[in-house]
């Protein structure tokens, strides 16, 4: 039927693939929908390596019944008394069961001791130390074909318990339902059983325990439940209370039905496979809406983080916008600037003759020292304006991140350090460097690169003074056009407008004014980038959303088509360990 480890038909390849994009799934934004989705997703995908796949290999492997139920109802101690062996210790100490126990034909054990189904857990043939561990246990009492697993109480106080529990019901292929007179109106497990029913899982219940004249009154309600609940064709066991033997098994006389149904069910080869069938295709047809919460899920994660890229889009379009606009209504030409900028004018002939070309070299040689006082002065302004840009959006992104759950996981706490400290400002020492100072330092730079080569390599002194003219033209100086009286203005407003309508200064100033509002441009953005990153794994989500609902619409099609399933067993192959491998 199917060689070990391959892929043996279209049903195992398409949970392969189901396996593959389940696999790739992360909710890492704490919407309300991403707790429930993580765990959707770890249990289609434990479903998928623990049963799914295995059964959809060999539907000729023994059946598994997972029996299950309330802590104390009696599980172990029904499963002892059915192979008339203590398998599985029973006690009073609750919960006793904390690790899964197979008990199986000696002849069926290599199947549970080699096979992948629930293959996660490592076997061994003691006590299991943990959940994840399976202990093994042969019963020769038992009929070959049918295996118990006795597991964790449904209802277990212990978190790590119900966990395990859960994912060892999904790899039954019939449940055997234990409950006691006094347990079985609780609530939580008929919940369960509710699900199970709706995935089609093959049900058997088991009453446990009746006190000799309550038994009528209590069968007649929980049979009641059942058909509230959509299980009145399943079978029920009413099992007396009695009193457990030396080894803690129940006399033969309450236990015989119950064995003598299971060894019918064992040797009846149809009923076998038709419970198998039944179950596993309950399995697959509960697939599609586990994806669709899955796909949701997924939704709603790429809808959060365009939300939260949206909040930072704003507060570092806000900060960028606010430092063109300095730049632009020359607000950056007040305080020290302005006073060197007063200086500079002052110590010279300005208002007559600004910038005339013949003069120009003369005139501005006396002044540079004066000059580097203004560039100085203005690529401090230009630092500081900068700086309290970028503490501005660090500080509204932060605080739109924090409103909400899925952004406040998301400034703390990350291998990115917190985003609470803005990069441009943190730890740097007084007059170190930082990507402010490595800005302003550049642009300044290039700007008397630009001077210089405009100039044709003139005295150091005049390329000096006419950086500086060019600078505070192109970082500090309003746009040229604004209307001012010549005889209402200071002389440094008037060597401003001069600069404004020189076309040597005007050309120089527009490309220093480029330079810089291109790497504002970049600074932003690598500072926004640091809350940006932090989506980048959630906007993928978008393809693996797709991906999934591919491979779960493949799955589908094949279960729907039970010729192109292909997972009819090789009849002619007695059931068995050995068939096949
Ligand atoms: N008198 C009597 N005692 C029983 C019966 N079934 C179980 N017990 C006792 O009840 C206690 C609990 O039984 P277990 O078989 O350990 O119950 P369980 O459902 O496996 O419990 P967990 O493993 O904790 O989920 C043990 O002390 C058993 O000996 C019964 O039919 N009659
Ligand atoms: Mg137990």
């Amino acid at each position: 039927v199917t060689k070990r480890g391959e892929p043996s038909n279209p049903l195992a390849e398409a949970l392969a693939a189901l396996r593959a994009s389940l696999s790739s799934l992360a909710f890492p934004l704490p919407v309300p929908s991403a707790a429930p989705a993580r765990v959707t997703a770890a249990a289609l995908l434990a479903q998928v390596d623990d049963y799914l796949l295995p059964r959809c290999a060999r539907l000729d492997a023994p059946l598994l019944v997972v029996v299950t139920g309330p802590t104390g109802a009696g599980k172990s101690t029904m499963i002892n008394s059915l192979v008339r062996a203590p398998a599985s210790a029973a006690g009073v100490l609750r919960p006793t069961t904390r690790a899964p126990v197979l008990v199986c034909h000696p002849a069926d054990a290599a199947w549970f001791r080699r096979g992948s189904l629930l293959g996660g857990l490592a076997r061994t043939s003691g006590p299991a130390a943990g959940p994840e561990q399976l202990q093994l246990v042969t019963a020769p009492a038992l009929p070959r074909g049918c295996a118990f697993l006795d597991t964790p109480d449904i209802d277990s106080v212990v978190a790590a318990n119900r966990e395990a529990s859960a994912r060892l019901q999904a790899v039954a292929d019939l449940w055997l339902f234990v409950t006691t007179g006094t347990r079985y109106a609780d609530a939580v497990p008929w919940e369960v059983l509710r699900t199970a029913r709706q995935r089609g899982t093959a049900v058997a219940m088991l009453l446990n325990r009746v006190a000799g004249d309550a038994g009528q009154e209590v069968a007649g309600h929980l049979t009641e439940m059942m058909t509230g609940f959509e299980l009145a064709d399943v079978p029920l066991f009413v099992v007396p209370e009695t009193r457990a033997d030396g080894q803690g098994l129940l006399p033969e006389p309450v236990v015989v039905p119950v064995r003598q149904w299971f060894e019918t069910l064992a040797a009846d080869e149809e009923t076998r496979e038709k419970t198998v069938r039944g179950t596993l295709d309950g399995a697959l047809a509960a697939v599609p809406a586990q994806v669709d919460e899955l796909v949701t899920a997924l939704d709603d994660q790429v809808a959060a983080a365009e939300r939260l890229a949206e909040q930072v889009g704003m507060a570092y379009g806000a900060a960028r916008a606010s430092v063109e606009r300095a730049i632009v209504d020359g607000a950056l030409l007040s305080g020290e600037v302005l006073a060197r900028w007063q200086a500079f004018v002052s110590s010279g002939e300005w208002t007559r003759s600004p910038l005339g070309p013949a003069r120009r070299g003369r005139l501005l040689a006396g002044r540079a020292r004066t000059a580097r006082e203004v560039i100085a002065a203005l690529e401090s302004a230009l630092g500081q304006l900068l700086r309290s840009a970028a503490v501005d959006a660090v500080e509204q992104a932060h605080r739109a991140w924090s409103r909400h759950s899925e952004g406040s996981g998301l400034v703390t706490a990350q291998a990115g350090g917190d985003l609470a400290v803005p990069a441009a400002t943190s730890g740097v020492p007084a007059g170190g460097d930082d990507q402010v100072a490595r800005l302003v330092r550049e642009w300044r730079r290039e700007t008397v690169e630009l001077v210089a080569a405009g100039a044709g390599g003139g005295a150091r002194a005049a390329n000096h003074a006419t950086s500086a003219l060019v600078l505070v033209a192109a970082a500090a100086a309003p746009p040229v056009g604004v209307n001012v009286g010549v005889n209402q203005v200071a002389d440094h407003e008037q060597v401003l407008l001069a600069l404004g309508t020189d076309p040597t200064v005007r050309a120089l100033a527009a490309k220093s004014r480029d330079g810089l509002t291109a790497r504002i441009a970049v600074l932003i953005d690598s500072e926004a980038a640091r809350y940006l990153d932090r989506l980048t794994n959630v906007s993928l989500d978008g393809a693996r959303a797709k991906a999934l609902r591919e491979t779960a619409s493949e799955l589908e099609q094949v279960r729907a088509e039970p010729e192109r399933a292909g997972a009819e067993p090789d009849t002619g192959e007695p059931p068995g360990p050995e068939a096949g491998t």
